[in-house]
């Protein structure tokens, strides 16, 4: 059977790998790609893919280029994977954040609505929702406490993601997916800041990182592992919403300690902390429980967090190397 897909936020990091994964299962991949007006395909070059994915430009923001992409593409699944990402930016451009986290989704859904076509989605749903949490790991029937506009934003769209599976019946889900990380990820996001910094420092190109807080714990995972249970969501009879996280809490001062550690460096000796890296309101501990996803869709996390941020390390040395 020939199998297409429509991958919104293609040129991101979990774009491209899920891009990956669905090219290395027979599909045809669509990327759905915003005007840029320079070059956003990195990754994907990074992964020897950019020629593989036939690209169609649109933007969340504008419902009718979702709706030409999904003509254009016959895609029988759509995974909007795009958004405004970037935490600390939502309370600096909160509109923004609004328009293309929450209504963008809505947008994609009354896209496959009008066109009735039986299009499977995946929505990129977030463990930010959960936000101030209480002390016990979070899963599907924990209570969302949103903490940035973005947490915010994201949970109109997986509401209105569950709200169109129960009133019109679409194959809808929702990955409620906690911090995955790999070498593709952004430079803002603060594995990246310190494994590219390890790197510089490590190469003397730079010798301080500064911080915000690091004392908040996050579950972090491997985004190869993470794009794979997006794919399985959409391959299941009915659609669900499920928690994808590795099960394990460490905090951002443990995270970087693995990372200097690897290169043989003393993070005392190189962290500045920034009282203007603080967030308004902070997250301050995610703890995921998977069991639903393992129970239901076979799903296993593979890389824990040492493995991950020192396969970090190494590809941001080779990077800074490669800079001369
Ligand atoms: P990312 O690297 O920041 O990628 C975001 C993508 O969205 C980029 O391709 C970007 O395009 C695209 N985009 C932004 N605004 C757009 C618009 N108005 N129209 C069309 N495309 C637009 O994010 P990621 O880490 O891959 O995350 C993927 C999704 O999962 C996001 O929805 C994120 O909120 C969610 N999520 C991520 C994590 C995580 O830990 N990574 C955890 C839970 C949920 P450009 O390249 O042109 O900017
Ligand atoms: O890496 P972060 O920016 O990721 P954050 O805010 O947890 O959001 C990421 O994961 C979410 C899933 O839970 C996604 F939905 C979202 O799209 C994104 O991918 O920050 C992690 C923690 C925060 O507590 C932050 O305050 O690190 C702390 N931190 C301390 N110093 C810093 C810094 N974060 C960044 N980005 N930069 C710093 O200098």
């Amino acid at each position: 059977m020939n199998r297409s897909a429509l991958i919104t936020g293609i040129t991101g990091q979990d774009g491209a790998y899920l891009a990956q994964l669905l090219l290395d299962k027979g599909y045809e991949v669509f990327g759905f790609v915003a005007r840029r007006s320079s070059d956003t395909r990195w990754r994907l070059r990074e992964l020897g893919i950019d020629s593989h994915v036939k690209f169609i430009y649109g933007d969340l923001v504008d419902e009718s280029s979702i709706m030409r992409a999904l003509k254009a593409s016959r895609a029988t699944e759509l995974y909007n994977l795009a958004a405004q990402s970037f935490v600390a930016t939502s309370w600096d451009q909160p509109v923004l954040t609004a328009e293309v986290d929450a209504l963008g989704v809505l947008k994609c859904l009354e896209a496959i609505r009008e066109l009735d076509t039986g299009v499977r989605f995946y929505q990129a749903s977030t463990s930010e929702m959960f936000g101030l949490v209480r002390n016990q790991q979070q899963d599907e029937s924990t209570v969302f406490h949103p903490r940035s506009p973005y947490g915010v934003a994201k949970l109109y769209g997986y509401w209105i993601t569950v709200n169109y599976r129960e009133s019109f019946g679409l194959h809808a889900s929702n990955g409620i997916l906690f911090n995955h990380e790999s070498p593709l990820r952004g430079l803002e996001f603060v594995t990246r800041k310190v494994t590219d910094a390890v790197a510089r420092i490590k190469l003397g190109k730079q010798t301080e990182l500064r911080l915000g807080n690091i004392d908040a714990r996050r579950d972090w995972g491997f985004a190869g592992d993470y794009v794979e249970a997006m794919w399985l969501m959409l391959q299941q009879d009915k659609s669900d919403d499920y928690v994808v996280a590795t099960g394990e809490t460490n905090t951002v001062r443990d995270m970087c300690r693995i990372a200097f550690e690897h290169v043989g460096l003393n993070l005392e000796d190189h962290l500045v902390i920034d009282s203007k890296l603080f967030r308004p309101a902070e997250v301050d501990i995610l703890h995921g429980n998977p069991a639903k996803a393992k129970a239901c869709l076979g799903w296993q996390p593979k890389t824990g967090l040492p493995d991950l941020v020192r396969m970090m390390v190494d590809a941001d040395i080779r990077r800074v190397k490669s800079e001369g």
